[in-house]
């Protein structure tokens, strides 16, 4: 059972690559990571980035896939245009079952991504692209509009969802997701008060793509997800905690 991570770099290891590699081990499925930038950084601030070649990131992929049969994976910090681009064309060539994690700005505040990013990433990569799980934020400037409750993020939904399925994750809104695959669909949580939420995002959208690996369908996929990051934040003592627990396999 394997997977691929697309995404950058933080050496902190509360988010980014090292977090989904983290994630997948935590739920026995083996990552594979595609590096697209690197940053220092740790949980309080984004001090530098340090892109990679748009080139040399479609050959990590080429060279990983020549030797590995992955289905589904997940993007993260893209950064740029020219690496969405050229992640967009190499995720139709190996039709592979993208989840989408839209990063823009680390919970720090630091800008992970370059302007027009937003625009690139819907131009791109949603229309090929199986999930994409905003946050509040991010939901916002992907749809351009606010939100201040549900009916917003379900206005927001709505309106992503004309490139592909979506999930508004709640962090903001009282720990409840908003699902839209057609329907818009409440799927129920519960918020926790922690600090160790670096890295949440990123722990979500690599728990679904490592639910999805296992066989489950996505409702089910979202839910465990869910589950397991709450618990991961539970556990955790600096970011989430990716371990091995009591995790549904
Ligand atoms: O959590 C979003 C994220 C993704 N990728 C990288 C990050 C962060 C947040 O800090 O550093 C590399």
């Amino acid at each position: 059972m394997m997977a691929i991570s697309i995404a950058g770099f933080d050496p902190s290891a509360g988010a980014g690559i090292l977090n989904d590699i983290k994630t997948f081990s935590a739920l026995k499925v083996y990552g594979t990571a595609i590096i697209t930038a690197l940053t220092a950084q740790n949980v309080n601030r984004v001090a530098s980035i340090y892109p990679i070649e748009s080139d040399f990131v479609a050959e990590q992929i080429d060279v990983v896939l020549e030797e590995d049969p992955i289905i589904y994976g997940k993007t993260g910090m893209l950064y740029s245009e020219e690496v969405i681009r050229a992640v967009s064309k190499k995720i139709q060539e190996y039709q592979l079952k993208i989840v989408v994690d839209p990063v823009m700005i680390a919970g720090s505040g630091g800008k992970l991504s370059q302007e027009g990013f937003a625009i690139a990433l819907k131009k791109y990569l949603l229309k090929n692209a199986l999930l994409v799980t905003p946050n509040i934020l991010e939901a916002e400037i992907l749809s351009g509009l606010e939100i201040k409750n549900q009916e917003d993020a379900k206005k927001a939904a709505l309106k992503i969802g004309e490139y592909c399925d979506v999930i508004i994750t709640g962090g903001h809104l009282e720990g409840d997701n908003i699902f839209f695959n057609g329907e818009i669909k409440v799927l129920e949580g519960e918020l926790i008060e922690s600090s160790n939420t670096h890295g949440s995002g990123c722990s979500f959208s690599a728990a679904v793509v490592a639910y999805l690996v296992k066989g489950f369908n996505m409702e089910s996929s979202l839910k465990l997800a869910d589950d397991y990051v709450k618990e991961s934040i539970i556990q955790g003592s600096y970011g989430t905690l990716n371990q091995f627990w009591n995790v549904k396999f």
